[in-house]
């Protein structure tokens, strides 16, 4: 893999913005495509313009996580979100997270570890090097977005609070900020937001710690200043705005599997053979991607990663594991 070099002028500084995001998006595809040899090269760093306001948070592109599939306009990424702190509409979020404070941040990380701590949020980002990875979202409501996130596996953090012998469960807890976040009012879902992984689930590589999106910090609609990204699950398991990450040896309860226990399952993972109960999820749209007569996509087991984290599961019937 190339190497990022600080002292290198940055892509930003040298091609007018348009021109490299269009590159980096051409690389992206090329790659993929077994033709990345010859633009090898160009593919060192990804650096993003600041023309949204956002700090660049520069990273090292990860090839081994690249999709052919063309990402979703940064626009679309940061205006249709679904946080429901901030309140049920896609525009909610982007109108009012603005308002929420991430400066000062920490993250406990507690329960059945060694080594428990408190790590403040430029220790967080000064614990690995940051890389980027194209990842499918698909939210369980129907719709999927393509996104360059920049963070690092979460496993590098979980081991180094050294998990214990009865390390089984890894749950995060979300902030609750009641002066600027007036979905907290609403009875709609168990608060704080909580989510859940079982510990293969969360120490495989593509459980990503993330920190930014398309080079830059994230917005706080997405989640800032750090929240979870699963790509092989249902959105709802990659928790955004993240306080606390607790190891557990029972199964913990996420928001979602308290409220409607008969539609949300522990593990959503993204199976279009299984139904929601008011719904199929056998296809899927593709936001930022045509208008309202493109057809549908077709949802890919476990969202395309059924390579890599399909064996995770072997043996289990997913339809009652859903
Ligand atoms: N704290 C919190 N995290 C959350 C949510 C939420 O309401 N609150 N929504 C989830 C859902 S349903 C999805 S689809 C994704 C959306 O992430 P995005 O807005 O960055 O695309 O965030 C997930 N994380
Ligand atoms: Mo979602």
């Amino acid at each position: 893999m190339a190497s990022y070099r600080f002292n290198q002028p940055k892509p930003s500084e040298i091609t007018p913005e348009e021109v490299w995001v269009n590159r980096r998006r051409f690389i992206s595809a090329g790659v993929a495509a077994g033709a990345g040899v010859a633009l090898a090269g160009l593919a060192d760093v990804s650096v993003a313009n600041t023309s949204a306001g956002g700090r660049d948070l520069p990273a090292q592109v990860n090839r081994d996580y690249l999709l052919m599939d063309a990402t979703t306009p940064e626009k679309d990424v940061t205006s249709y979100n679904n946080f429901y702190e901030f309140g049920l509409d896609k525009s909610d979020p982007s109108r009012y997270a603005g308002k929420m404070v991430t400066d000062p941040w920490s993250v406990r990380v507690e329960g059945e570890v060694g080594k428990p701590g408190t790590f403040g949020l430029e220790e967080l980002l000064a614990l690995e090097p940051m890389q980027e990875r194209v990842y499918r979202l698909r939210c369980v409501e129907g719709w999927s977005m393509v996104i360059p996130w920049v963070g690092y596996s979460l496993a590098s953090l979980l081991k180094k609070v050294e998990p214990t012998g009865n390390a089984k469960y890894v749950e995060f807890v979300t902030d609750m900020q009641p002066d600027v976040m007036p979905g907290l009012r609403s009875r709609v879902l168990e608060w704080p937001y909580r989510e859940a992984l079982r510990m293969d689930e969360a120490m495989h590589p593509l459980t990503l710690l993330t920190f930014g999106l398309y080079g830059k910090v994230l917005p706080n609609q997405n989640g800032a200043p750090v929240r979870l990204v699963v790509p092989w699950k249902y959105g709802f398991k990659s928790a955004k705005s993240i306080v606390a990450i607790r190891v557990t040896e029972q199964q913990p309860t996420p928001s979602w599997v308290a409220v409607a226990p008969q539609e949300y399952g522990f593990y959503a993972n993204v199976n279009p053979e299984v139904r929601h109960p008011r719904w199929s999820q056998a296809t899927e749209r593709r936001i930022g991607e045509g208008g309202f007569f493109t057809p549908r996509r077709p949802t890919l087991m476990f969202n395309g990663y059924a390579d890599q984290v399909a064996s995770l599961y072997s043996g289990m019937d997913l339809a009652k594991n859903y």
